[in-house]
């Protein structure tokens, strides 16, 4: 086994696999930005490189600072999380010509499955289903049509390089081919730099399920289920679990083989996944992630499987030690991406803020992997998901019952989160029913009901940045006639005015107070400050007489309420005008007892 691993990634992930080398005894090295010098990642590691600016390009996608950083630890070894340079084929090369083992396939298989067309085609051939469709490039807008002629409109046409939605190009009709496929074309010159494309069938509404692999360099290929990442917004995945509430036994067991079929052709080794497009009860594959994914979580909550650590061990040339047959799914898994956006402004990234409270969530079937903690601040330069909130159970519905109660336990303060969606979708018919299919957040979802969801479960307008001064208050009150005591905490909001003192309006006038003296017509005069009662009790002790000059916070009489002698005390201090009450009075709340002028 290696004994010291470079973390080429940061936050969670670097974390996550951190904590995989950890348990296997492997002394672990960060590398970090200008923007990340304080960030977990570093924290949690052994020791630390910083690789350059804040630029992503100019530190983390650097190939010569992370191999350098490398070099200088004596690192054997480099995992690159996810992101970043986890699917570079040409860095997973340079890595592999080094001293330091690169974990992951080797450069060639990525390079195997990087290009769509030579995919599918490889799958093809091992007797995957593909998505209808070419397996070479496509050049002219004929041969577009004439596909689309054959399989029927609409098609999609895809850059060679494409993923996450860029380079994706829906056609509907014979017009539309030469612009889409310009575009599609263009796109895959500057996202990709290949602008070579292909052409599917497309799908209208399907499903997203991915299938986890891990592949020794023994020959052994063994799938570990599917995961459900069709709750997708804008190409972002919001919630994942396991297993997929869309498939049945049978369909389950062939597309696990499937993938395992695929990734066997391919002469594949370490962790993968195999994503498929689900419709009408056929699957076809879509492409290959050749790197440990942010939803890998669910697939080991319900596996018992440490992916990370395999990811390890089979790097380093272990042998996977369970077959097929001893990989069973028990139970339901959801992650929940923790992102600082705020879904009610179109899920706008927070631009700062500090974690001004982070109180995650405990207890049976929750997972937290993070790298932040309570005080740091926010590291805007990268991406917003900040937290992964894992929950298991032992099926569906448990599982979206404790992921209620796991969300509502979370509290996050200093900037907007998702946790208000999340806690909506847990609402949501639909996604309940697991009916939502990868159109749902997109096309179907009413989005002020997200708004609502924000409204109700999002940060306080309040107390966000000052610290918060917490005032604490006793009231009786009455209700239907059953007497309740009332402890009040005023938090950040503007104190409620009360007869005596308060912040203000303490102003109020009660001529009548004394009205259970049947004769006294009492008028309070001037615009002096009015002490009244806070609470219904009795006068002890009356402290002053007229023309006492009373300064702010003096006792002027004493009440007896609840059992408890409250001190009854000027706000702003003068001149005792009217003495309103005498010792042994019962008085109600808000009676006037002394006037000042
Ligand atoms: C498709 C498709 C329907 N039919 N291909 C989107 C990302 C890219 N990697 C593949 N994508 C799709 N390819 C065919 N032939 C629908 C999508 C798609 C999608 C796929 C998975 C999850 C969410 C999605 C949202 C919109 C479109």
């Amino acid at each position: 086994m290696f004994s010291k691993v470079l973390v080429a990634n940061r936050g969670e992930i670097a974390v996550r696999v951190m904590r995989a080398c950890k348990e296997l005894g492997i002394r672990t090295v960060a590398v970090y930005s200008d923007a990340d010098k304080h960030s977990g990642h570093v924290r949690y590691a052994d020791e630390a490189y910083n690789i350059g600016p804040a630029r992503a390009a100019d530190s983390y996608l650097d190939h010569e600072a992370v191999i350098e950083a490398g070099e200088k630890a004596g690192a054997d070894a480099v995992h690159p999380g996810y992101g970043f340079l986890a699917e570079n084929a040409e860095f997973a090369a340079k890595v592999e010509e080094s001293e330091m083992a690169w974990v992951g396939p080797s450069a060639a298989a990525m390079e195997r499955l990087g290009e769509k067309t030579k995919a599918r085609a490889l799958m093809q051939k091992a007797d995957v289903p593909v998505v209808p469709g070419t397996t070479e490039p496509v050049e002219s807008a004929e041969e577009v049509k004439e596909i689309a002629d054959e399989y029927g409109y609409p098609v999609a046409i895809k850059a060679e390089g494409g993923g996450g939605g860029r380079g994706l190009k829906v056609v509907h009709n014979e017009d539309e081919v030469e612009d889409q496929l310009e575009t599609a074309q263009r796109e895959g010159e500057a996202y990709f730099d290949n602008a070579s494309v292909y052409v599917e069938k497309y799908l209208e509404a399907p499903r997203h399920i991915e299938v986890q692999i891990l592949a020794d360099k023994h020959g052994n290929v063994r799938h570990l289920g599917e995961r459900d990442c069709s709750l997708q917004r804008r190409h972002q995945k919001v919630i994942e679990e396991a297993p997929s509430p869309a498939l049945d036994d049978d369909l389950r067991e062939r597309i696990g083989e499937a993938a395992r079929r695929g990734v066997d052709a391919a002469d594949y080794t370490n962790a993968g996944t195999v994503e498929f497009l689900v419709e009408d009860g056929e699957f076809y594959f879509m492409e290959v992630n050749t790197r440990i994914q942010v939803e890998h979580t669910v697939t080991e909550q319900v596996t018992g499987i440490d992916v990370v650590k395999w990811q390890l061990r089979v790097a380093a040339g272990e042998e996977l030690d369970f077959s097929q047959d001893d990989v069973e799914i028990d139970g339901h898994s959801m992650e929940f991406r923790i992102n600082a956006e705020n879904a009610a402004n179109d899920f706008a990234p927070a631009t700062g803020g500090t974690l001004e409270t982070y109180d995650p969530p405990g207890g049976i079937g929750v997972r937290m992997d993070d790298a932040l903690r309570q005080g740091d601040d926010l590291v805007t330069d990268y991406d917003s998901m900040i937290a992964k909130l894992i929950v298991t159970a032992g099926d569906r519905e448990e599982c979206i019952i404790r992921s209620e109660r796991a969300l509502e336990e979370f509290d996050i303060d200093g900037f907007h989160t998702i946790i208000p969606f999340h806690r909506l979708m847990l609402t949501d018919e639909t996604f309940r029913a697991g009916e939502h299919t990868t159109k749902y957040l997109d096309e179907e979802l009413d989005t002020s009901r997200i708004e609502q969801a924000v409204e109700k479960w999002g940060l306080a307008e309040s107390g966000t940045d000052e610290e918060e001064e917490v005032t604490e208050r006793d009231f009786t009150v009455e209700v239907n006639g059953k007497r309740f005591e009332v402890s009040l905490e005023e938090r950040g909001a503007p104190a409620i005015p009360t007869p005596a003192g308060g912040s203000s309006g303490s102003t109020r006038s009660r001529p009548d107070v004394a009205e259970s003296d049947e004769e006294e017509e009492v008028v309070i005069e001037g615009d002096g400050e009015q002490i009244a009662a806070e609470m219904q009790g009795t006068i002890l002790s009356v402290d002053v007489e007229e023309g006492d000059e009373v300064a702010s916070g003096d006792v002027v009489c004493v009440l007896e309420a609840m059992k408890m002698e409250n001190d009854v005390v000027a706000e702003r201090g003068g001149t005792v005008s009217q003495i309103l009450v005498g010792e042994g009075d019962s008085v109600d709340m808000g009676d006037v007892l002394v006037v000042l002028e």
